[in-house]
């Protein structure tokens, strides 16, 4: 059976705020303790190959997530950076701009992306070389910002030219009519699924007002008196999304 090895890209606000939910998943999944080392106490004998899949094993025998995270903006990437699973992730791949895209899919694909798209090349190598074969490539991201949705769509393009065989998940927010936060969030949608359609294997949608609804509907049924923040949601959605993950684990391929 082939070892399983993918790479992780998170991509502004929403890729890399569910990004830290996805790690925080990742490392109660395998045991990794949020500083990188290994759960041994509580009887976790996860093989070497499953937590390849995701991590990168160090000389130091820390876990390391095969992460790339990458926001226009400063702050999102900084709250990583100074949060409380700082240990675990290896500084290099967080890079972060200084101003973000302001919602402008153009930004994102030609101006400010064209500045960042080598650099981020060059990270996303780096990873890849540290692999023995590069199996499955997840994007995380939303394509209602100018980040998502063009630099989103750059760098889609651009690893498909390098790597046309690996298998390439995009797990998108989509915009909601009453929860997005700007106008002009169903145009950057609509632009990023044309500048990406061909360069993504499948496009797993995320939106959070069905999310909301759905969750309401629940608790209406339920009757219980309490409302689920945004980022639960989120992490109830990341739950189910790991099954997709699960075949690159038992199967190998992503
Ligand atoms: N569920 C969820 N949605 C989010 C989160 N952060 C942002 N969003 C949604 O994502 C959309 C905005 O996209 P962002 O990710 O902030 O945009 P961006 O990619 O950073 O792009 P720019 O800020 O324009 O550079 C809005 O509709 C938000 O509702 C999050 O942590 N969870
Ligand atoms: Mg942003």
């Amino acid at each position: 059976m082939t070892i399983s090895e993918n790479l992780v890209v998170h991509l502004g606000q929403a890729g890399c705020q569910s990004g830290l939910a996805c790690w925080e998943l990742f490392c109660l999944e395998h045991g990794i303790y949020p500083d990188g080392t290994l759960a041994t106490e509580f009887g976790h004998t996860r093989k070497v190959s499953e937590t390849g899949v995701f991590f990168n094993e160090t000389a130091r025998c820390k876990y390391v997530p095969r992460a790339i995270f990458f926001d226009f903006d400063v702050d999102v990437i900084n709250d990583i950076r100074t949060g409380s699973y700082r240990q675990l992730y290896n500084l290099d791949m967080l890079v972060s701009g200084k101003e973000d895209a302001a919602n402008n899919f153009a930004r994102g694909f030609f101006t400010m992306g064209r500045e960042f798209i080598d650099c981020i090349m060059d990270k996303f190598r780096h990873e890849v070389e540290s692999v023995d074969h590069l199996t499955g490539l997840m994007v995380l991201r939303s394509v209602c910002g100018g980040t998502g949705s063009g630099f989103g769509s750059l760098l889609l393009q651009k690893v498909y030219q390098d790597h046309p065989k690996v298998p390439k998940v995009s797990i998108e927010v989509n915009p909601s009519p009453r929860l997005s936060t700007a106008a002009v969030e169903p145009y950057n949608c609509v632009l990023a699924c044309h500048a990406s359609m061909d360069y993504s294997d499948v496009d797993v949608i995320y939106e959070n007002e069905c999310c909301y609804s759905m969750f309401i509907r629940h608790l209406e049924n339920s009757k219980q008196i309490w409302f689920p923040t945004p980022g639960f949601t989120f992490h109830w959605f990341l739950m189910g999304l790991y099954s997709l993950t699960r075949g690159s684990i038992m199967i190998g391929t992503l």
